[in-house]
């Protein structure tokens, strides 16, 4: 007796969980059990359940509105002129972004190079969106990438800084005092190796944080043409943590990267390395142990930053890129198993694109995207409005809205339409314009 009591009451409570759907304007949504065209309750208490929406003709999906999906496919990036939202300026050209909580206060916070007046910069984040910079570290030598590290486990992230100009060719250590001022500490050489760009990770998983660089000589007194093809000496290769020092244990690929991230999906998971490598304007993942495994993640041009992140939280790393000219910010989404999805362009501004970071800057709770103008000499970020798919996993309920609005450019949607075919045009041309158009102005020391 007492029993069927319990398998009732949990039948019961198993009913409960639900998608109270409200669809606005015309469209419909498919949930993975069955198909609502107007407003339904769908299930959640047998499986996870997938919302994918379908606008009806002359209609467009423009989001979810109530509560969050618990993760998402895709999301949705306004990027319109006015969706620019100021983070700062480097007034000696904005090259690279990290996204860091440098007050622990919970909100993401960032840093970044100006390049040619040696400066790093940070941006602390208000809370609302806003940001206050300030100059953090000065009279650097080509200061060419940065990364952050909880080096002495405080709860603080610390500060790397790689000088590429400079007899000592190393890594700069400044350890983070709390209240959003970084301390130099030491300068970390490396033999036979000057870093260009790197990252700070325990690549062997032996709980001692390792260097993983991107080595090379170059010409740094010319353009960023002129940078590229002067490249020799290339390599990216790990340092292991020894007591002994650091000791170059692999070479792990014969590139150069102008821009490198790794990420680890969990503590104990070998790490991947991002690379952006510009020679070839090629996007690589390595994974498995030592790298050996490369993924080309996209052939395309000039290709500046790389970022990992999971902007829309279901798991799959993704990647923001950065390619400088022509200049386009795209996301590739994961899809598990080390595949991405093909290039979505998030915005194409006129100026290179260079900083690539992930980070919820607008503090709503969605991953927002950030990159900088080099020539502009300005960092910015969009904000994510919302996931494009929405997931609700099992046994999970929320109220959401749909919401479809009619698409008023119907007869003039020449211009979103197009910009499938454009991208595709770029793709035949971009060799050329690599070479032609770099050399002009382009990350030029002259604009400084
Ligand atoms: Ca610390
Ligand atoms: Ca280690
Ligand atoms: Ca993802
Ligand atoms: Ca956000």
């Amino acid at each position: 007796m007492i029993t069927l009591i319990c398998l009732a009451t949990t039948h019961f409570t198993a009913l409960a969980f639900n998608i109270d759907l409200t669809i606005e304007g015309q469209g419909q949504v498919e949930a993975t059990s069955k198909t609502c065209t107007s407003s339904c309750d769908i299930a959640t208490a047998e499986s996870s359940q997938t919302l994918v929406t379908k606008a009806s003709p002359g209609w467009y999906f423009t989001g979810w509105q109530g509560q969050k999906c618990d993760m998402g496919n895709g999301v949705i990036i306004p990027t319109e002129n006015q969706d620019v939202r100021e983070i700062g300026s480097a007034a000696g050209g904005a090259k690279s972004l990290e996204t860091i909580d440098i007050n622990n206060d919970g909100i993401d916070d960032l840093i970044g190079i100006s390049l040619f007046n040696g400066k790093v910069n940070s941006y602390e984040n208000l809370g609302d969106g806003t940001f206050i910079s300030k100059t953090i570290i000065s009279d650097l030598a080509y200061p060419s990438s940065l990364d952050s590290y909880d080096w002495n486990n405080d709860g603080y992230k610390d500060l790397f800084v790689t000088q590429f100009n400079s007899d000592g060719r190393g890594i700069k250590m400044y350890l983070n005092d709390g209240n959003g001022g970084f301390v130099y500490e030491k300068t970390f050489t490396f033999e036979n190796t000057r870093p260009y760009s790197f990252s700070v990770i325990d690549y062997d998983l032996d709980s001692r944080p390792d260097f993983v660089i991107s080595s090379f000589d170059a010409n740094t007194n010319g353009d960023l043409f002129t940078l590229v093809e002067s490249i020799e000496n290339e390599k990216i290769s790990w340092f292991k943590n020894t007591d002994q020092g650091f000791k170059e244990q692999q070479i792990i690929a014969e590139k150069a990267a102008i821009t490198l991230d790794t990420y680890q999906a969990h503590e104990n998971a070998i790490p991947q390395i991002l690379t952006a490598e510009i020679q070839l304007g090629e996007i690589a993942v390595y994974s498995n142990e030592n790298g050996k495994d490369r993924k080309l993640v996209s052939s395309k041009w000039a290709s500046y930053g790389a970022a990992f992140g999971d902007i829309d939280e279901n798991g799959h790393v993704d990647i923001l890129t950065a390619h400088y000219k022509p200049s386009i910010l795209s996301l590739f989404y994961g899809l598990g198993e080390g595949e991405y999805s093909k290039s979505v362009n998030v915005a194409r501004p006129e100026e290179g694109v260079t900083a690539t970071a992930f980070g919820d800057f607008n503090n709503d709770s969605y991953i927002d995207v950030a990159t900088g103008e080099f020539n502009n000499k300005k960092f910015y970020y969009y904000a994510t409005a919302g996931f494009d798919q929405c997931i609700v996993i099992k046994s999970s309920s929320l109220a959401l809205t749909a919401i479809f609005k009619k698409d008023e450019s119907a007869s003039s949607d020449s211009e979103k339409k197009s910009g499938g075919s454009l991208t595709w045009l770029l793709f035949v041309l971009v060799p050329l314009l690599f070479r032609q158009g770099l050399g002009k102005g382009a990350l030029s020391k002259k604009n400084n």
